[in-house]
């Protein structure tokens, strides 16, 4: 193999996606952006996996068809990153883990089996989901390894309810179930981007309970994006960081292709500003879910997945120690 600068703790070249020049973007399997598989590389840094399951949706199904649509949609996706100056897949080890199997009868047996994929994975994880149901076994993971998470949840929902129909388990639940678990450091946890009708008033105040700062979708229209930024980051702190990206986030125009989705979100151009701010945060882990491609239009929602897996990678990428 070829020497590199010391990237990590080995000095094999990391392989990087299918050369465009060569194979043009549209031939050949699609991995995330074309890249090599797990198992066709020596080590690993940062792998993208997918989790095809959508049985805790309390609205519009078809998540489960989010890894493939935004695997799909990463053909594009090109090696240099110029608003956060890094080629990620140059940096570190970059692959594709595939895709966790999730029992999609069975939500407990599902969230167990997720956990245990993503904690045999020895690499930092860019999840794509499912519905957000798969975040509680995704910090379960990460905090086995990194302790107490600090959490920037982007949603236009709160996801902090109690039950569905009396479920525990859905993918309006897990950051209250995460916070039960003691999975979250609670001087550091926050929404972003939530908008949108509720139950009651005391969903907010439970919210808050729960220790969530919360940085509406209006905030960021109102108070602009440095200053949002500048909040984030301070709430952070150089704790390890999980970001949980639920496409529903952007707005409607944005991401048609989403479960429950709400009028008067972001624009993808707003929360790729956002992701791009937190460079230099501890960045441990980070997963996009509630793509469903059964409602997109001309792969609008995929083609902003696969751009916010792509921030979440490189941000990734410039974590690990050189
Ligand atoms: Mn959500």
């Amino acid at each position: 193999m070829p020497q590199v600068r010391g990237v990590t703790n080995t000095d094999a070249m990391p392989i990087g996606p299918v050369d465009s020049s060569k194979v043009p973007r549209f031939a050949g399997p699609a991995t995330f952006a074309r890249l090599p598989r797990i198992d066709q590389v020596e080590r690993c840094d940062v792998a993208v996996v997918g989790v095809p399951f959508d049985a805790g949706v309390s609205y519009r199904p078809g998540a489960r068809f989010g890894p493939a649509a935004v695997r799909e949609a990463s053909r594009l996706l090109r090696p240099y990153h110029p608003g956060l100056d890094v080629s990620p897949f140059e940096r570190v080890q970059v692959a594709d883990a595939g895709d966790i199997v999730a029992n999609p009868f069975d939500i407990g047996a599902a969230i167990e089996s997720i956990e245990e994929a993503a904690g045999a994975i020895d690499a930092r994880l860019v999840t794509i989901g499912g519905d957000h149901t798969i975040a509680l076994p995704l910090l379960r993971a990460a905090a086995r390894r990194h302790g107490p998470l600090a959490l920037l949840h982007f949603d236009a929902h709160l996801d902090t309810w109690d039950t569905y129909f009396g479920a525990e388990y859905t993918h309006g639940t897990p950051f209250r179930r995460a916070v039960e678990e003691g999975l979250l450091d609670t001087e550091a946890v926050g929404h972003v981007g939530t908008r949108g009708p509720l139950y009651g008033r005391k969903d907010l105040d439970d919210d808050r309970r729960l220790g969530f700062g919360i940085v509406t979708a209006a905030d960021v229209l109102r108070r602009g994006l440095d200053e949002v930024i500048d909040a984030l980051r301070q709430r952070v702190g150089d704790r390890p960081l999980y970001v949980s990206v639920d496409i529903d986030v952007l707005d409607p125009a944005h991401a048609p292709g989403t479960g429950t989705p709400e009028a008067g979100g972001l624009t993808s151009r707003e929360l790729l500003e956002i992701l791009r701010g937190l460079a230099g945060c501890d960045l441990v882990g980070a997963d996009v879910v509630e793509v469903s491609p059964a409602y997109d239009h001309a792969d609008i929602t995929s083609i902003a997945a696969s751009h916010v897996a792509y921030d979440l990678v490189s941000l990734l990428a410039m974590q690990e120690k050189t």
